[in-house]
Order: structure tokens, then C-alpha cells, then sequence
């Protein structure tokens, strides 16, 4: 029998029927047709799939500092063209596989902090500072780009509350990695747990966002559930996804991307559109959802916050 086709574009997110995709039933063309007319709707994606799909876990924010004023980029594509090496290397494999990710009960470890191994509850760390919704530009390293208003507060509060050690230069960060929950991860191609990490004042810098949630409700799986970082002026790939140990240390810590191939992908990652990868161009991008390129931002655009992190560093050499 033929279900409404938003109840099929749930059960692709949710994976109530993980043998049921949207692509398969419907022919592409309608398909694309399908997800563009959905896309001329303001947050229809979102009106559409958030009754069951997300167990209709709304978050309200207070608006915060430093949105754009850039059209949203659509719940639809912000939630099935995603990047979540564990879930599958496939821009759509996040959304299919990530539904059954276990997200409660959640905590963060914390090592390196003034007192011995501390363990946070979500909750409480939720509880720590207002939400607030920023409306950012977020920028993959290949080259595409969506506006999200994400929702969270500065991750210096966290890290506040987690009293590094004074001597603490730096701060590492680890994803989850359960292969039961994750078994298309031993295909990815990179070392897992995901690991990534920002210079101490980087973390601190208060554009820098822990994430709970986008578009008024909690994180979709595949968007990094239950909690994220969001660094805006910074490639995608250093916004880690399901975070559950932070840690604070003295030296430069090790990152996946740049063990996964340390030529292509630096510790810093700044968005820069003078810097080229070496296999493609840094100067453009194409939104999520648009079809003409746009020209990259120096900082993706932040650099009024953030370029004076980076006085003195020869930015070619630290990409
Ligand atoms: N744990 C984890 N975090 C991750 C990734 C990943 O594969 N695993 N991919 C990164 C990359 S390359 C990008 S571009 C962003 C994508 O975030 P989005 O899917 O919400 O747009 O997540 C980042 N965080
Ligand atoms: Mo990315």
C-alpha cells in the first residue's frame, strides 16, 4: 500500500522501515522534484518530519549574537546530505543509518581539568548556560556550504565549568564509536574513535558553538546527536559530531582527517579560499539547494571574530 510520502521520508530518517527508501519508490526525477518543491516552503522539511520522526523533541532558544541574515538552507538537505564517516561514507548514508543511534542517556568525560576525571551528564551540561539559536554559515572541506540556525551556547561555558588545568594549550575532542551501533564505519577509511581539536583560544572564542540542536529541535542523528561542536569560521570537519570525552592537553593533539592524510588536511583547517586543497579549488562553493557557486569568505566569514587568533601564522604553512 502507498503511505503519504511524508511518512516515507520519516521512516527513511527514523529507519522505522530501513528497507523502505523514498528513492526507490518514487522515480529520482519526481524524487528531486519532490525534495525542491519542499525546499520553496519555509521550514516545511522540518514542519513535515518533526511530529514523529525526532519524537517531536522541540528546543527553544533565545536568539543569540552573530547570525547571518542568509536564508536557512532547508531542513531536507541539512538532514539527508550529510557528512558522518561512522554512518557510511555516502552523502545519504547518515540519514539512513543513524536513526537507531542511541542518544539518552548521554554524558561527556572530561580529562586534563583542574579536579581528576569529571563525568557530565548532558542534561546538566544543558542546563548550563541559556539556549541560543545562531543562524551560521558551515563550510565542508568539499566545497559545499548550508546555513543552519543551530541551536546551543558557547562551548567556553563547558569548558569553564570543566576547570582545564592552567598549563592546557590545547583541547581535544572524541566522537562516540560503537561498532554495533556503527557497523558501516569498518569501511569509512579513517581511524575511529573520530577525534578532532582547537588551540585552547579557539575553543574559547565565543562564536565557537556546543550544539544540541537546529531548526527548533534537538539534533537529527545524522546532524551529530546529541551533541556537536559548530565552528563557523572552520571546515566542516572540525565540528565533531557525538561528542562524548574532552580532553585538555599541552600539546597539539592528534586529528582524524590529518591522520587520515596529513597533506591534504591540516590541524587548523580555517576556511580560506586563497589556500586550494590539492585536489580542488578552495575559492567557491555551492549552497546546499542553490544551483550557481558562490565565492568562499576568507573565515568563511568571521573574520572580524576570529582572524586575530591568527596574527603572525603563515597560514599557508598552518592549513
Ligand atoms: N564524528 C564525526 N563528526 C563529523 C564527521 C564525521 O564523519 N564523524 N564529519 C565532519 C564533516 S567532514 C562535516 S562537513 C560535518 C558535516 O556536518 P553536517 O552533516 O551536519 O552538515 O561534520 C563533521 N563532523
Ligand atoms: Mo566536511
Amino acid at each position: 500500500m502507498l503511505r503519504d510520502e511524508s511518512s516515507i521520508i520519516e521512516d527513511m530518517l527514523v529507519r522505522k522501515s530501513p528497507d523502505i527508501r523514498y528513492s526507490e519508490v518514487t522515480p529520482k526525477s519526481a524524487y528531486l522534484n519532490r525534495r525542491r518543491f519542499l525546499s520553496t516552503l519555509p521550514l516545511a522539511g522540518a514542519a513535515l518530519l518533526s511530529p514523529r520522526a525526532y519524537g517531536a523533541v522541540k528546543l527553544a532558544a533565545v536568539k543569540g549574537p552573530y547570525s547571518t541574515a542568509e536564508k536557512p538552507t532547508p531542513f531536507i538537505d541539512v538532514t539527508t546530505y550529510n557528512n558522518f564517516y561512522e554512518f557510511g561514507t555516502g552523502k545519504e548514508d547518515p540519514s539512513k543509518n543513524a536513526g537507531k543511534l542511541k542518544t539518552s542517556p548521554w554524558s561527556i568525560t572530561v580529562e586534563g581539568g583542574a579536579t581528576k576525571k569529571q563525568v557530565f551528564d548532558l542534561d546538566a551540561i544543558m542546563k548550563m548556560a541559556p539556549l541560543e539559536e545562531r543562524i551560521y554559515r558551515h563550510r565542508c572541506v568539499e566545497a559545499w556550504s548550508i546555513v543552519v540556525p543551530w541551536i546551543g551556547f558557547p562551548l567556553n561555558v563547558l569548558i569553564k565549568a570543566a576547570q582545564p588545568n592552567p598549563k592546557a594549550k590545547f583541547v581535544a575532542f572524541e566522537s562516540l564509536y560503537d561498532t554495533k551501533q556503527m557497523p558501516a564505519a569498518r569501511w569509512a577509511g579513517i581511524p575511529f574513535p573520530y577525534i578532532e581539536g582547537l588551540r585552547m583560544d579557539e575553543a574559547m572564542n565565543p562564536l565557537a558553538l556546543l550544539c544540541f540542536g537546529m531548526y527548533g529541535q534537538v539534533l537529527p542523528n545524522q546532524d551529530g546527536a546529541p551533541v556537536r561542536l559548530v565552528v563557523p569560521w572552520k571546515y566542516g570537519f572540525k565540528s565533531i559530531k557525538s561528542i562524548v570525552k574532552i580532553k585538555f592537553v599541552d600539546r597539539e593533539p592528534p586529528t582524524t582527517w590529518n591522520l587520515a592524510n596529513a597533506h591534504e588536511y591540516g590541524f587548523y583547517s580555517n576556511v580560506n579560499p586563497t589556500v586550494d586543497h590539492p585536489r580542488w579549488s578552495q575559492a567557491t562553493e555551492r549552497r546546499l539547494g542553490e544551483f550557481l557557486k558562490r565565492k568562499t569568505l576568507m573565515f568563511n566569514g568571521y573574520g572580524d571574530q576570529v582572524a586575530s587568533l591568527y596574527t603572525g601564522m603563515d597560514l599557508r604553512k598552518n592549513y
